[in-house]
């Protein structure tokens, strides 16, 4: 898809001359480009505001986690222009602009000789990005929760996310049940999965916490040279939620052969399992508590079975909300993901071996 940003040029205070803008396709959700002007160049993103429906809040909870990230790596002598996001206000000083059609654009400083990876990643790149993603849990372990807007009510609350496949099949919008009453029925036997995390988090047997909430390998930034994690990107779905959030999503695809949607290649890589459980660890730096540090192993399923639900109710729904490339794009997607569960279940015993010892180390 071709998309015009000749209007959007002048509306923030990019510094160079415009030469092109390329489309990153990574992201399932916004619409990305990086623009070159030269010396310069930068992120434009169209908010998908299907998705994110108060683009106020939403830029209003990336503003004020940047600003608050930016002074805890000063603090602890980093370099705060490049290992957080940098965004750039409107002409009119506003955090987004809304062309005339209603679409909502931000920019963002692009973060030179970088790169990230979707799959296929080194085992020094997992450790990297597990850091990475601990790493930003423990700097904003002080910041006010309670004053970020939830961009999106229920985000994680499997159970609700197993409520809306249920519903999805009760009203067979798109005329697909009858073609996946088998997939329907592996959710239906691990529902018991599904409100472990949320009770614990009710009863507070383990803590809420400031999280990233979308911790897939493609949004960390490397650095070109060292190859060690730089930045953490997507900060979308930063919201109050719990560690093992990100960590199951990010062993989900990153400790993985295979993309997400590669029924035949994918499967759990053990040996990257522990790179990353070493990596969490030492970026949340003894922050976890023992019943989080228990339960990482299980968080792999319950995240993994949580987008599994999702893509599953999206097909179902007639494939509304994730960007689809091909045909049934979104039933691919869930079967890979089961396969996926399955082989972590036979590995379970193992990944319960490998996190108890590096707890202990
Ligand atoms: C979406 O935007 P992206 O591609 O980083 C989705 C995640 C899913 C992921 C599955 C806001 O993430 O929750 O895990 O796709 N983000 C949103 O690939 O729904
Ligand atoms: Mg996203």
């Amino acid at each position: 898809m071709e998309l015009d940003i000749s209007s959007i040029l002048s509306r923030f205070p990019f510094e160079g001359e415009f030469k092109d803008a390329q489309p990153i396709n990574e992201g399932l959700i916004n619409t990305t480009l990086v623009a070159d002007f030269g010396e310069n160049k930068y992120v434009i993103q169209k908010i998908n505001t299907n998705v994110f429906r108060n683009p106020d809040h939403l830029m209003d909870n990336i503003i004020s986690v940047t600003e608050y990230l930016k002074k805890s790596i000063e603090a602890e002598g980093g370099n705060a222009d490049r290992q957080t996001l940098r965004f750039l206000k409107t002409v009119d000083g506003k955090p987004f602009y809304i062309d005339e059609d209603g679409q909502c654009w931000r920019s963002y400083v692009y973060l030179d000789n970088s790169y990230t990876i979707s799959s296929g990643c080194s085992l020094n790149e997992i450790y990297e990005a597990a850091k990475a993603f601990g790493n930003f849990q423990y700097l904003l372990g002080d910041f006010p929760g309670n004053e970020l807007f939830e961009t999106i009510p229920n985000f994680h609350h499997t159970p609700s996310r197993y409520n809306n496949l249920l519903k999805a099949v009760e009203e067979n919008k798109a005329g697909r049940v009858d073609e996946v009453r088998d997939e329907v029925q592996f959710f239906i036997d691990r529902k018991d999965n599904t409100c472990v995390v949320t009770d614990l988090l009710e009863k507070g047997e383990i803590p809420v916490r400031v999280t990233h909430n979308d911790t897939k390998i493609n949004n960390v930034l490397f650095d070109g040279d060292s190859k060690k994690a730089i930045c953490v990107i997507d900060l979308d779905t930063i919201m109050p939620g719990s560690s093992l959030y990100d960590f199951g999503d990010g062993i989900r695809t990153s400790a993985t052969f295979g993309e997400e949607d590669d029924e035949e290649a994918i499967g759990l890589n053990v040996e990257a399992f522990e790179a990353y459980v070493k990596g969490f660890l030492d970026g949340t730096d003894g922050k976890l508590l023992p019943k989080e540090i228990e339960l990482l192993p299980f968080s792999v399923i319950l995240l993994t079975q949580e987008v599994a639900m999702r893509f599953l109710t999206d097909y179902l729904e007639g494939d509304i909300y994730f960007k689809t490339s091909f045909d049934k794009h979104n039933l691919a997607r869930t079967r890979a993901q089961i396969k996926l569960i399955k082989d972590v279940e036979a590995k379970m015993p193992q990944l319960v071996e490998i996190t108890k010892a590096a707890g202990r180390s």
